[in-house]
């Protein structure tokens, strides 16, 4: 991404977020057999709290902060697609979604944070760890619609 584009990029985003205050979950991991949601902030119904594996429920056109207790060395935490594909991975992979300037993807040593665009919505399947997946550390991704 040019510096010009990354800037419009930043700009989009803080748009996004004058607009629509940024949801922030809370993941931490059960051993290697499970994550569960401890926290939720700037939502109401993301998840039954402290329930191995629970739903996740997540409304399009809203921006996320996923934090990832569980460390990204350990239990890295991704999306997957439901092409059985990661579309958004705390370790990137340069894919479509994790490029595109409207979900506008940061991932860090603490997690992920993205926009829900309704292409992506379309798209998604559970979140999961890549390293402990299913039927482990993996859970649906359920989507509503504004
Ligand atoms: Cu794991």
């Amino acid at each position: 991404m040019s510096f010009k584009w990354g800037v419009i990029a930043l700009l989009l985003a803080g748009f996004g977020f004058a607009q629509t205050p940024e949801v922030t979950v809370t993941f931490q991991n059960v051993g290697s057999s499970a994550w569960t949601i401890t926290g939720a902030q700037g939502a109401e119904d993301v998840a039954e709290l402290n329930t191995e594996n629970a739903p996740l429920t997540l409304a399009v056109g809203q921006r996320y902060h996923f934090i990832n207790l569980g460390t990204l060395q350990i239990h890295p935490l991704a999306l997957r697609g439901k092409d059985g594909e990661p579309l958004l991975n705390q370790r990137p992979q340069e894919r479509p979604f994790e490029t595109d300037p409207a979900v506008a993807f940061v991932a860090d040593d603490e997690g992920i944070t993205f926009t829900l665009t309704e292409t992506l919505a379309e798209q998604l399947s559970t979140y999961y760890c890549t390293a402990h997946p299913a039927p482990l550390m993996e859970a649906p991704l359920e989507v509503t619609s504004p």
